[in-house]
């Protein structure tokens, strides 16, 4: 068992991110079952949840003539247009039905606002609004926090950077995450970039062998 002041953070297992899903992440799967590995290992463990409102302003279908993948100015920032996916109380949205999500201690929504998207599990894009996350997690006494899943250039990572700027201790689990890949090479950036921020880079194995 990892010591109590350590979470693992689960960053969007839900339907629409595995390979069948709206918002495909090759190879996301594999993270499942690594999740369920590594969380009876955990006193806390975190879920962020993509949760959008169906006239969300990051689905290319809520702008006339645009096609995902577009990068548009959403209301002053650089906003990459996604296909429809994780819409509030929809199949897609749902955690994945093989993740142990019984074991979840508290899940943080993120998205909700039509007008900004969220990547990190902190903060929205603009860093307006907190989700609350950072503040459980400080008042529970975590100080250092181990993030998988997906994705890994996009939501993963504004979350691990997040993570740090918040002053946690943070652990990116490699072999549990998996990015969209929009640019040949934007994971293998995404993960430089998170260890130049100052996150350590751990394999699954790695942190179940320490205990
Ligand atoms: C994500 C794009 C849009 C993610 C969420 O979970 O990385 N990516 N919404
Ligand atoms: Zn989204």
């Amino acid at each position: 068992m990892h010591p109590a002041y350590v979470a693992l953070i689960l960053v969007d297992l839900q339907v629409d991110f595995m390979p069948a899903g709206m918002l495909p992440v090759a190879e996301g799967d594999v993270v499942i079952p690594i999740a369920n590995a590594l969380m009876p290992h955990y006193r806390t463990v975190v879920a962020t949840q993509d949760w959008h409102p169906g006239n969300h302003g990051s689905f290319a279908a809520n702008h006339p003539w645009r096609k995902p993948g577009q990068v548009i100015d959403l209301h002053g920032l650089q906003q990459v247009l996604w296909p429809i996916h994780c819409v509030q109380n929809t199949w897609g949205a749902e955690f994945v039905a093989e993740l142990d999500s019984d074991r979840i201690t508290k899940v943080f929504q993120k998205g909700t606002d039509p007008e900004i998207d969220s990547y990190s599990g902190f903060y929205d894009n603009g860093h307006r609004k907190s989700t609350g996350m950072a503040e459980w997690l400080k008042a529970k006494g975590i100080t250092e926090v181990h993030v998988l899943g997906v994705a890994a250039d996009f939501c993963v990572k504004f979350t691990v950077l997040d993570a740090l700027s918040e002053g946690f201790t943070t652990v990116l689990i490699k072999d549990a995450t998996r990015g969209v890949n929009l640019q040949p090479g934007d994971v293998d950036r995404a993960i430089s970039d998170m260890q130049e921020a100052g996150a350590s880079i751990q394999l699954s194995g790695e942190l179940v062998d320490a205990l």
